[in-house]
Order: structure tokens, then sequence, then C-alpha cells
């Protein structure tokens, strides 16, 4: 998968060098490209952003360098285009749903816009020869997308075949399908300052293990994510299928 990244702060970038990404980096299995905005300016002070029509605080960055970075990226009369995502709070929710479907592209761009965003015209510029989706991490504001973008590599490459060593953890997690937060993990040792391993989980009955692990699943979801818990419920009780 090509990964490419356009900031006015590409240093904020260099996290995508370490661990799960830039292990699949080295390996061949992504191809990450930083590109700094300024790249595409042409005036003394490198200009990105201007004020806003209509009034209003903050800046807005300007459509120029964007234009640029968009065709020199990825030139309108190339082979191929990228989908380009835009990380803005004003955008559809970034889910593992959404994260499965980017990890099944072979390249994805990515616009950090800084200050009250990037002008509309570039979506829409875009968008006549790609795929444009705004996206939102959270309902939280951020001072760029630069760390959206983070977030949102991470979810994805750990997704693509081959970065992950055992896929099999990919399937029990937290939000993989099944609907509900994982269960409570424990190692050794046994008893650890007053505090012990549930029993059962050393019990070695494994369908009864399999049991408290959902239970466990169910309560905390209850607890901390009920907005899941009442999703899973009716997921299940359309199947037709009774599983607490
Ligand atoms: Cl994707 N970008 C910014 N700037 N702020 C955010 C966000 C994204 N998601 C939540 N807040």
């Amino acid at each position: 998968m090509r990964l490419d990244v356009v900031s006015i702060f590409p240093e904020y970038l260099t996290a995508l060098d370490i661990s799960l990404v830039g292990k699949a980096a080295k390996s061949g299995l992504l191809d990450v490209r930083v590109h700094d905005l300024r790249e595409w300016t042409h005036d003394r002070h490198r200009t990105v952003d201007d004020s806003p029509y209509g009034g209003g605080a903050g800046m807005v960055m300007k459509p120029e360098p964007w234009g640029e970075a968009l065709d020199a990226i990825a030139p309108a009369e190339g082979p191929s285009q990228p989908r380009l995502i835009v990380p803005t709070p004003a955008g559809r929710p970034f889910t593992q749903e959404l994260a499965y479907e980017l990890a099944a592209e072979p390249w994805l761009a990515f616009a950090c816009g800084r200050y009250e965003g990037i002008d509309a015209r570039v979506a829409s510029y875009a968008a006549d020869r790609m795929q444009v989706d705004e996206v939102s991490i959270g309902d939280y504001v951020l001072n760029g997308g630069e760390v959206a973008v983070l977030v949102m590599v991470e979810a994805i490459a750990r997704l693509l075949p081959g970065v992950i060593g055992n896929p099999e953890s990919l399937a029990e997690e937290s939000h993989s399908g099944g609907g509900l937060l994982e269960y409570p993990v424990y190692t050794k040792p046994p008893a650890w300052r007053g505090y012990a391993v549930p029993d059962i989980l050393l019990s070695g009955n494994h369908a009864a293990i399999a049991s408290w692990r959902h239970d466990e699943s169910v309560r905390r979801t209850a607890e901390r994510r009920p907005d899941l818990l009442a999703a899973w419920g009716s997921a299940a009780s359309s199947a037709d299928e009774v599983r607490i």
C-alpha cells in the first residue's frame, strides 16, 4: 500500500518510521511518502493561509498550494488515483469498519489541515478525479490533522496482511465485529501485590473460560459503552440468536 501525507509539519509524521508501521515500511509492505506543503508555495514567506471570506476568527488554508500538491503527487493524467482522506473534526467518524475498508485500498493520500481548515474548493477539485472522505477521529478538536493521520495509519497498517505476526489477535479484540469491548487479560504471577488472577483462568476448563470472558465483555460494555451494548443486543436479536 502506498501512503502520501501532506502537512506543514512533516516532522510530526516521523513517528511513522517506528514500531509496527515503521517495520511495515522497511519490509516493503508500506510505501510511506511525507511531503511538506510549503514545497508548493512560491512567495518569500511560503504562505499557506489567509483570512476567511465572510469574516470570522482564524485563518483558512489557501487552495493553490494544495492544488499543486495534489497535481504533483497524483497527476490528473496518471494511470491511477489515490483515495484522499482529509482529517477534520467535521468529518464522518473513523471506525474499525472504515479502517478495514481503507486497508483494502492500494493507495491512500492524507491532506493535513491546520488553522480553521482547508478552502472547501480543494476537496471539490480532488473529488473530480479521486474518492475524497473527510474523516474525524472523535468528538474533540485537535489543532491539525497530523495526529489524526498517525491514529488512522496505525489502525489501517495493522490490518494489512503480513503486518501483524498473529492475525488471530485481530479477530478477538474490541470493535472487531462482535460489537463488545474486550475482556480483561492477565499473565503471571497468579498473585501480585495482593491481587489474584481469577481462578477460572487457571482451571483449564476452556468452555468455562470462554463463557467467563464473554460475560466480562458484556459487563464491561454495559458499564463503559452502553451505546455499543444496545447496538450489539439488537444485532443479536435481529439475527434471532440468544447469546447472553
Ligand atoms: Cl481528524 N482533525 C482535527 N483537526 N481535529 C479532530 C479530528 C481530526 N478528529 C477529531 N478532532
